[in-house]
């Protein structure tokens, strides 16, 4: 007999697991979650705790035993009490309106049929039974007569209830749906798996597939597996509603998610319309769709209607063109992107895939070139999916002729002849061209006439892309050479904004070599790293002749940035262009880094947050870091001080329960002003 205690420990626990069964209910099927995923966890934690204490007290229904701790040997087979059917596909208008018309035929009507529409995801139809609301079993279709057991799988999707919410329920109820991966966490997943040398998908489908198969359920779990229900199988002990609508209705009340895109739709242009809009929309959803799924909405009609072989009369899937296709691959050339990346492009025979035809797609970087093993002359597979980029995703092995051509990287960039550079452990190659080269110069000019750079006054992105477009500019040095008469006669510029530029130019050229620095747009030099550069060495020349060991010794310089000062500097372009912004007149005052006294703040790391009054961020942390100190976007137990300006948020709360240091703007100018700190013409 129970002893008072373990009752009271029982009530204790169940009483947690409703309440977790509740908030998931609210998190996942309502989508309107009622306490935060902080106050989640901890209940939870407490559950595993208590549990823990009391292992003779966990249930099978608890959310804590999603996840098995012992693989299977082998899935065994499940026969469906009521047969897994599949769909019959219609492929356009004319043929939508076929089936509205089978239908009324054989219903005898000429009223238009109410339905119900929802998308067909791209995923696996699986059944899962609930014994007493309780999961006992789940199966893959399989051949629609038998399928695989894979409850302890399905047991750790995260948005499937162990347990049916609510009441009411029949005593057994089969629910069927669609397992599948959403975008996300697939793109998320083949992102680590590709870091950790593995085996990546092709697409979600495959994704979700492969996971459902495995034996250990405890690869499943992190799997980002998700599943929305579309139907009833067998049940018994309860009853269910009129229509296929309210039947997805009540599914919901149990806590079953259901697709939050199905609706009501009456006659077959309503259909197509339906049609139409999810097509506008299959891009813009969390997860791939292969088409629409129509389905008669009363259930005397469905009877009335039956099946034929595998496939209901009372439903078709409206299937939408498909997002991949073979052809061939007929060579390879690399293109030069805005950052210098270089990426490798597939000229393919045309193909028509997702709509529109294809002759070139993306093939990414040489990493994927190689994973993929794709060699000019092999059959491909080609993804489209809207209006992103087409890829080459997949190599059709079984069709690769005898004689075909691997793919190599240039040496040099097909632009502008600049060594490629590829970095150890990086799947990118890059043009070192940098300013000099015309793939990169737009990009390269928008950086340094920007407010942290050079910070020329007007020259936004637009203006320089017009420049740039005109031929007026063509690197970063021919800025200075512009005269007003020709940017006056560009579009949408008059003599004055022209003159307003040039005056812009001219008032740059006063720069401070940290400023000049960043404004090089030297990959991962950054303007705290070109502070840290600048104040070490002192000259533009000690960087330039600096070796990587050396460059090192300045604080925060870790060896890639070395790698990529040396690399800049070694180019004789960026030399040139360096030359001749000097010649243009673009000058500061260089210092030899033994004049540089020590900063009464050396060594200190401070956090602003809020607004300031008197002056900008920029400006205040201009100061600190004159004075040595360090200055960090948020608030850790490195930082020493942290300096609050109005309205103030969770930096001051953190560094309030940190124990750190907190200073308000007065405190904080006087603090500059004891350190001699002059703000404009004045003291501030
Ligand atoms: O989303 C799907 N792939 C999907 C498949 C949706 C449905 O409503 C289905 C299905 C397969 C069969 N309905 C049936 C009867």
């Amino acid at each position: 007999m129970p002893s008072a205690s373990s009752t009271a420990i029982a009530q204790q626990l169940e009483n947690l697991r409703e309440q977790l069964r509740e908030h998931n209910y609210r998190y996942y099927v309502l989508d309107n979650p009622s306490v935060p995923d902080a106050e989640y966890d901890r209940l939870f934690r407490q559950l595993q705790q208590l549990e823990q204490e009391h292992p003779d007290l966990i249930t099978h229904d608890s959310p804590t035993q999603r996840v098995g701790d012992r693989p299977l040997d082998a899935f065994s087979q499940v026969t469906h009490r009521v047969p897994m059917l599949s769909l019959d596909n219609v492929f356009n208008d004319q043929e939508l309106v076929a089936f509205d018309r089978r239908v009324r035929d054989r219903l005898k009507t000429e009223d238009e049929i109410e339905y119900v529409c929802e998308p067909k995801l791209d995923g696996l139809a699986v059944s899962v039974l609930y014994e007493n609301g309780v999961l006992v079993q789940a199966a893959t279709r399989g051949d629609g007569q038998t399928g695989e057991d894979i409850t302890q799988n399905i047991r750790t999707i995260q948005s499937l209830p162990l347990k049916l919410h609510g009441a009411g329920y029949p005593s057994t109820l089969e629910v069927r749906g669609e397992v599948f991966m959403p975008r996300a966490g697939f793109e998320e997943m083949n992102r680590r798996a590709a870091e950790k040398g593995e085996k990546i998908f092709a697409n979600p489908r495959n994704a979700a597939a492969g996971s459902l198969r495995q034996l250990d359920a405890r690869i499943t779990a992190q799997r980002p597996l998700d599943m929305y229900c579309y139907g009833v199988g067998f049940i018994a002990g309860g009853e269910l509603a009129q229509t296929h609508f309210d039947n997805l209705q009540l599914l919901k009340t149990w806590g079953l998610r259901i697709n939050a895109e199905t609706k009501l739709a009456r006659g077959a242009a309503e259909l197509q319309q339906y049609h139409d809009a999810m097509l506008a929309k299959r891009n813009q959803l969390a997860y791939e769709i292969d088409g629409i799924v129509y389905k008669v909405n009363s259930l005397t009609l469905q009877k009335e209607l039956g099946f034929v072989s595998r496939a209901p009369r009372w439903a078709t899937a409206h299937k939408f063109p498909a997002q991949e296709e073979m052809t061939e691959l007929l060579g390879v050339d690399f293109q030069v992107g805005r950052t210098g990346a270089l990426t490798p492009v597939a000229r393919l025979a045309p193909v028509f895939v997702g709509g529109v035809t294809v002759s070139n797609a993306t093939l990414h970087n040489m990493d994927e070139v190689a994973r993929m093993d794709v060699r000019v002359g092999d059959t491909v597979i080609v993804h489209r999916a809207g209006d992103v980029i087409p890829k080459v995703v997949k190599v059709v092995l079984e069709k690769r002729p005898e004689h075909t051509q691997p793919i190599h990287m240039p040496a040099h960039c097909p632009v502008c002849g600049s060594d490629i550079i590829k970095p150890e452990g990086e799947a990118v190659a890059r043009c070192s061209g940098g300013l000099y080269c015309p793939a990169q110069v737009k990009e390269a000019i928008k950086h340094f006439a920007s407010r942290k750079a050079m910070d020329v006054e007007g020259l936004g992105d637009k203006l320089v892309e017009q420049l740039v477009d005109q031929g007026l500019i063509a690197h970063v040095s021919d800025l200075y050479r512009l005269q007003v008469e020709p940017v006056a006669a560009m579009e949408r510029m008059g003599q004055k904004s022209a003159q307003n530029l040039i005056d812009a130019l001219e008032a740059s050229k006063a720069t401070t070599l940290p400023r000049f620095l960043f404004a090089l747009g030297i990959r991962d030099v950054g303007e705290a790293t070109a502070l840290t550069l600048a104040q070490h060495f002192g000259t533009l020349e000690n960087i330039r002749n600096a070796s990587e060991d050396q460059l090192q010794e300045a604080p925060d310089v870790g060896p890639i940035v070395a790698s990529r000062i040396v690399e800049f500097f070694g180019q004789p372009h960026n030399l040139e262009i360096i030359r001749a912004l000097r010649e243009a007149g673009v000058h500061w005052t260089e210092q030899e880094p033994a004049a540089r006294e020590a900063g009464a703040l050396d060594g200190k790391t401070y956090v602003l947050t809020g607004t300031l009054t008197q002056l900008t961020r920029d400006e205040a942390k201009d100061y600190l870091q004159r004075l040595g100190a360090k200055v960090a976007g948020s608030v850790s137990k490195n930082t020493d001080v942290v300096v609050a300006g109005e309205k103030a948020g969770s930096k001051l709360k953190k560094a309030d329960e940190l124990g750190i240091a907190i200073i308000d703007e007065s405190a904080f100018i006087q603090l500059l002003r004891d350190h001699g700190i002059k703000h404009g013409t004045e003291e501030i």
